[in-house]
């Protein structure tokens, strides 16, 4: 067919299911929600959307513990809802990307509960990675491995063998020396290709390959395990076997369906590995979850996560926030500075080479959530890291003001899974597109030109020389971007006239003041 490379320069907004829109009624985002706001995204002006899992599961991982693949959780919906999501979005011109979980399953999951039941030795334990303790009586776990989310990687069974869990207790391994556990995956990415999904995001993608004899770290010091340090189960060689066998299963479908990679590795070049051309089509570049509000710094991070895409000719990938890390409105300090700020980010990632990701209520300037009553708190990461919980970035849309719930759920609801903070109703969406000014109106404006202008996705970017604290790059003919990372008025020659500004530069006899924290992209008219 043709090759319309549409993921190389793809803007994809990410729905968080639980939190996006709830259509029955119970306080819980679900498909139907999703499919009633498909307009909304098709008028935002995102190419596809990212679903976060929404499988059979007993969510002690909120979806990332999977019990069932191939069928939908009855909180999210049915089978049904999902064919009908993925066949009105189609309609919509949208893309769909589902999420899928490799790495560990349900500890509720079919697999799981027969190797529970058939005890030591059995091969329905093959599947996951179950060993004898150490110690005198097997009492000290296996290795010295320890879970993302905190304590032991291993947990004992009454029988007295011990099972890996890289998270959380209720999240097995699965055991990838195993070819039974690649067939069913294999099947598994087969059922939703049928559907018609457009492709998949792979959680963590680093981590389904464990160094044989699963040799211990060593250090006693080791505290937590971030995906950025070589250890014995994250980024081994051998997952790369899985990705091209995948790669090849995606390109034997019709209409380019991807693979995007959540990986974590020690260097950029080894993440540059997951999208060599015959792996997967993304990797998540995660440098800017933790790239500070300094020009300098964001230069850095942009040169090397295109150099180090390109190595091997891939698209990058920008995001500022996803549902495992806080806000970036807040990370960038919060209240009006971070506002700004995150405004002005907007911006800039979306004038970017490469693929771009907008985190649900990115677009209306949502803040993180921090000061959720206890009792909600659910997040597992959280139990084990009070001051690193998840949950203050998944709280639920505002749609409108005036609506119970504004608009999330429908009237008549109790209460939403988490509460929506009631200074929010001028952050609905229906507020915010009557306000021209609004961050809303900035995202579709910035993605309606984004639009017109393919050629941004693909030319390569130039640099130009700017003042301290500011950056200016052009791309496609005429176009230029400009960030002012500082807290005071940076003057600078205009590039051409305002096509649009996250804050709007004074421009007077050919010199632009740019306000602090903002960014402004330009048009030269004489461009050819
Ligand atoms: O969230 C992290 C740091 O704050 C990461 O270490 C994260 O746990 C890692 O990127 C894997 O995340 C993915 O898999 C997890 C799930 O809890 C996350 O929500 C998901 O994005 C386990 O499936």
């Amino acid at each position: 067919g043709t090759v319309t490379r549409w993921w190389r320069d793809a803007v994809i907004y990410q729905v968080y299911v639980r939190s996006f829109a709830d259509g029955n009624g119970d306080g819980v985002g679900d498909l139907l929600g999703v499919r009633g706001r498909l307009p909304y995204l098709a008028d935002l002006g995102v190419d596809a959307i990212w679903l976060t899992p929404f499988f059979t599961s007993p969510m002690a991982d909120f979806g990332y513990d999977v019990a069932d693949y191939r069928d939908v959780d009855p909180i999210f919906g049915s089978l049904a809802d999902a064919r009908a999501l993925i066949d009105d979005a189609h309609g919509h011109g949208l893309r769909i990307i589902v999420d899928v979980v490799p790495n560990h399953t349900s500890d509720q999951h079919v697999w799981f509960e027969e190797a529970v039941a058939a005890g030591p030795g059995d091969p329905a334990r093959e599947r996951y990675i179950f060993r004898q303790g150490r110690g005198a009586t097997g009492e000290l776990p296996p290795n010295d491995w320890e879970s993302v989310f905190g304590g032991s990687a291993w947990t004992r069974l009454p029988d007295g063998e011990w099972y890996l869990h890289l998270f959380a207790p209720e999240q097995p391994d699965l055991n990838w020396e195993n070819p039974e556990v690649h067939a069913e995956f294999e099947s598994i990415l087969r059922f939703w290709l049928d559907l018609g999904v457009d492709g998949f995001r792979i959680d963590v993608a680093h981590g389904m390959v464990k160094a044989e004899g699963l040799p211990d770290i060593g250090h006693s010091d080791q505290i937590r395990m971030i995906g950025t340090d070589v250890v014995p189960f994250f980024d081994q060689d051998g997952v790369h076997e899985i990705h091209r066998a995948w790669r090849r299963l995606l390109d034997s479908y019709p209409g380019e369906r991807i693979g995007v990679a959540e990986a974590w590795a020690p260097s950029p070049q080894r993440l540059a590995n997951y999208v060599r051309p015959d792996e997967l089509h993304q990797a998540f570049n995660f440098h800017f979850l933790n790239t500070p509000w300094e020009a300098e710094r964001f230069r850095a991070v942009i040169e090397e996560s295109l150099a180090t895409a390109g190595l091997v000719g891939a698209p990058s990938t920008w995001v500022l926030s996803n549902h495992d890390v806080k806000r970036h409105l807040t990370r960038y300090g919060g209240g009006e500075v971070g506002l700004r700020r995150s405004r002005a980010a907007a911006l800039l990632t979306l004038s970017l080479p490469g693929s771009a990701y907008v985190y649900q209520g990115e677009e209306l300037g949502l803040p993180e959530v921090l000061d959720l009553p206890e009792e909600f708190l659910r997040d597992p990461q959280r139990l084990r890291n009070p001051d690193d919980g998840r949950d203050g970035c998944r709280v639920p849309l505002p749609w409108s003001d005036g609506e119970p719930h504004f608009g999330f759920s429908l009237p008549g609801v109790n209460g939403t899974w988490l509460p929506i903070p009631s200074s929010w109703g001028p952050l609905s969406v229906e507020s915010q597109l009557e306000e021209p000014l609004s961050t809303l109106n900035l995202y579709r404006e910035a993605l309606r030109i984004r639009r017109e202008r393919r050629a941004f996705g693909e030319m390569p970017l130039a640099w130009l020389d700017s003042p301290e604290g500011t950056l200016a790059f052009t791309r496609d003919a005429g176009f230029t971007c400009t960030v002012n990372l500082t807290g005071e008025d940076v003057e600078l020659p205009a590039p051409g006239r305002v096509l649009l500004a996250s804050a709007e530069p004074v421009v007077q006899g050919g010199v632009a003041r740019l306000a602090p924290d903002s960014a402004v992209w330009w048009q030269r008219d004489d461009a050819s």
